[in-house]
């Protein structure tokens, strides 16, 4: 097996796809999706479980760092009415704050669109800006702000990104759920939380949601051609505009809570995909 640091990144995510196909039986994949806090356990309403494969049996993934997060990667059969059935994949994440480099949060969606996937559905629990955006609400994501100082492409890779969260594929999610709220995404690099000053700056900047993943990963989905679908979970107000302090033991418990919300959101939108 070759390491992530010294392998051409897209040709270590093409041998990871190779043995994906070996390890599940599927060929070929049509969707994939990241399942962040609050979300997991939506992949068991999307269909059968075809195949369940530890991501360390695949070139280029980690063991994740944070309990409650997923280690595997597992190929589902999502049925469909007057089609074939779609075959989803789910892959892990890895952020940014987890020190193995933006190769390494760049890997899923790398191997996603090497499994044949166009498109990616990339979810995420966050903090949320907006008082009339409650914890507990899933919400549409409309564009991001890059506040890591980081990005997945290497060398002059002048990749654009106009309507990068695809407009076609809000449009179907909310015919799914007419109510879904959109917003705009920054992404920290964490790992702690932003301090309220640091909220308020991602307020006047023009962000509705703070988080720690997810934005990286759409630029690289981008850059391979994948299509993309992103749905936050507020799973806590952003530090400083409720007065509760924030705790993980609190986020994991909010995204308990959201979770038959979110997956029904899923088990909804993606068989449309
Ligand atoms: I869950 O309030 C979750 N993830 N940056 N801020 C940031 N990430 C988060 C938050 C939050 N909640």
């Amino acid at each position: 097996m070759t390491s992530i640091d010294d392998t051409d990144p897209f040709t270590l995510a093409e041998e990871s796809a190779a043995r994906l196909a070996e390890l599940t039986g599927v060929a070929r994949h049509d969707v994939a999706l990241v399942l962040g806090s609050g979300w997991a356990a939506a992949a068991d309403q999307l269909g059968e479980v075809v195949a369940t494969v530890p991501s360390t049996d695949l070139p280029g993934f980690r063991a994740p760092a944070v309990v409650g997060h997923a280690g595997t990667v597992r190929s589902i059969s999502v049925p469909r009415q007057g089609a074939d059935p779609l075959r989803a994949l789910v892959l892990p994440r890895t952020h940014v704050y987890e020190n193995h480099g933006v190769r390494a949060v760049a890997h899923g969606v790398r191997v996603a669109a090497a499994a044949g996937c166009r498109t990616i559905v990339l979810t995420n629990g966050c903090g949320g800006l907006d008082r009339s955006i409650p914890a507990g609400s899933p919400v549409l994501i409309a564009d991001h702000l890059n506040l890591t100082g980081a990005s997945p492409l290497e060398g002059p890779t002048f990749v654009d990104m106009t309507d990068l969260y695809d407009p076609q594929l809000r449009a179907l999610a909310r015919s799914v759920d007419a109510d879904l709220p959109e917003g705009v995404y920054a992404q920290f690099r964490g790992p702690q939380y932003e301090t309220p000053a640091e909220v308020r700056m991602a307020g006047v900047l023009g962000a509705t949601l703070v988080g720690m993943s997810t934005g990286l990963e759409a630029v690289a989905a981008r850059h391979v051609g994948l299509k993309v679908l992103g749905f936050s979970l507020v799973t806590n107000l952003a530090a400083g505009v409720s007065d509760q302090p924030l705790s993980h033991e609190e986020v994991l418990q909010a995204g308990r809570e959201a979770a038959p919300r979110c997956a029904a959101l899923l088990a909804g939108v993606t068989p449309l995909l």
